[in-house]
């Protein structure tokens, strides 16, 4: 190793030097393997050599690319190359990043990244450089939750929501409310150093009106949470109705395929089938269901409890009818199982004369839009598709700036105000000081939780266990 380079960033006692490569596997116009921790340049430099043929040496400049070549052990050329110093705190890690981009072969990367492991540095573990950034405090937690989301997201609706939190715009709603709630804790210290009785009926009402406040900060947040994780995930969409009113039909026209299992007998779908379509810019989970039916027989029965628990866990309920058939008891179930969910009712096999009674089902699933279609003939399914979309991109409130799209924050938020109510509550029990600011400090412990003001091991391998390596 050229051990000549070093630089004024080289902590003492820092971590191990990291590489991965960072472009996808595979063959493509350019691969990019990156190095971070201390070591970085100096580990660069015993293996680039700059195109007028001299090494990197003391007065490389931080973000300037260098072309040059990468070279074996032995002098032997690899490739020809572009490095590129991002020095601490200035770069993804806030350590000293080095990148080089050669020609995107599977093989040259490799060669790269095996000069580099020669050359002293350690394989990177699945978004490792992340961690750092986020160890080292250049990002917050949420932060770095946005980076794969980034990455993931396969709309314009969860770019924005990905690219928002990572600029920090959910850090900075967070902090404010962090901020709020040591103002409620001095206000409570204040109140334990001048016990004044006069001065607590104040106090008091102050502090109810300031726990509030935050509290309904949070409300707001918390309602964003369906929207944003529908964008983030896609939304989950059930096919429910009795036996045969044509679920597996509409599943197959809806995904263009033969995929379930279509037969005049009832009972034919046993268990969920979930596949993915896309409606505009929003992913549909689209779950195919047992029929559900009074008097199941034991095996539809297991069938039946999976549907229930589908549709508990569903964003939206497509609850079909044969329209080709009269109202039955099975109907009669299937509208009181969809009663408390979003739903569209669908009256299928339009293409057959109509023998429901279509007012009655509107009469007990009251605001729900109703459409005809045909899952033989497709009649219709554009429209249902048009109202699947409406349903599932319209729902919460849109005109929030600030979302949250992971069931982590949704929980860490839910806790905090449960804390909250309990605080309120000592508050106007007049229970003493210390007792209110326990809860106020377990508030504060679960919102810091989302940015990682507290945070254990086993959460960040969950959260970076996501990434891929090289991110
Ligand atoms: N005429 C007509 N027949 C249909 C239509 N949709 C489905 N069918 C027929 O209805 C029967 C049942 O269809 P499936 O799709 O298997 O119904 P299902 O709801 O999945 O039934 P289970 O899995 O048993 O709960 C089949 O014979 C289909 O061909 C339609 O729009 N028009
Ligand atoms: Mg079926």
């Amino acid at each position: 190793m050229n051990s000549s380079i070093t630089t004024e960033s080289d902590p003492v006692d820092s971590e191990p030097t990291i590489v991965a490569i960072a472009t996808p596997r595979g063959e493509g116009g350019l691969s990019v393997i990156r190095l971070s921790g201390a070591n970085s340049v100096a580990i660069a430099g015993a293996l680039f050599v700059k195109g007028n043929g001299l090494p990197l040496d003391d007065k490389i400049i931080p973000q300037k690319a260098y072309f040059g070549e990468v070279r074996e052990d032995n002098g032997t050329c690899i490739d020809e190359a572009i490095l590129t110093w991002f020095k601490a705190p200035k770069s993804y890690t806030a350590e000293d990043v080095v990148e080089i981009c050669v020609h995107g072969g599977e093989f040259v990367s490799l060669k790269v990244l095996q000069r580099c492991l020669e050359e002293g540095a350690s394989m990177a573990e699945p978004g490792e450089f992340t961690r750092r950034a986020f160890v080292n405090g250049r990002i917050d937690l949420s932060q770095a939750e946005a980076v794969i989301d980034v990455i993931h997201s396969a709309s314009d609706q969860a770019l924005k929501t990905a690219t928002s939190q990572l600029k920090g715009n959910l850090s900075k709603t967070l902090s404010q409310l962090y901020d709020d709630l040591i103002a409620v804790l001095s206000q409570l210290s204040a109140a334990i150093d001048f016990p004044e009785d006069d001065l607590k009926f104040v106090q008091q009402a102050e502090l109810l009106r300031k726990i509030g406040a935050i509290q309904s900060s949070i409300t707001t947040l918390l309602g964003t949470y369906r929207q944003g994780k529908i964008f983030r995930e896609g939304a989950r969409v059930l096919l429910i109705g009795k036996p045969n009113a044509g679920k597996s039909s509409l599943m197959n026209a809806l995904l263009d395929e033969e995929r379930a299992i279509v037969t005049p007998h009832s009972g034919t779908t046993r268990d969920l089938l979930e596949e993915r379509i896309r409606i505009r810019d929003i992913h549909i989970n689209l779950i195919d269901s047992a029929g559900l039916r009074e008097n199941p027989e034991a095996i539809e029965e297991i069938g039946i409890e999976r549907t229930r628990k589908a549709l508990e866990e569903s964003d939206l309920a497509v609850v079909l009818f044969d329209q080709s058939r009269p109202l039955d008891e099975n109907d009669r179930l299937l509208i009181s199982a969809a009663n408390d969910k979003e739903r569209i009712a669908v009256l299928n096999k339009c293409d057959l004369a109509e023998e429901i009674d279509r007012y009655e089902i509107k009469e007990y699933l009251p605001k729900t839009v109703m459409i005809s279609i045909s899952a033989t003939t497709h009649q219709g399914l554009a429209d249902l598709k048009d109202a699947i979309y409406e349903k599932v991109a319209r729902s919460g409130n849109n005109s929030e700036s600030v979302v949250i799209s992971r069931e982590r924050h949704r929980s860490a938020l839910a806790q905090t105000q449960v804390a909250l109510d309990r605080a309120k509550e000592s508050v106007e029990n007049q229970l003493s000081e210390e007792f209110i600011a326990v809860d106020v400090h377990m508030a504060m412990d679960h919102l810091g939780g989302i940015v990682g003001k507290n945070f254990d091991e086993d959460l960040l391998d969950q959260i970076f266990n996501e990434f891929c390596i090289g991110k």
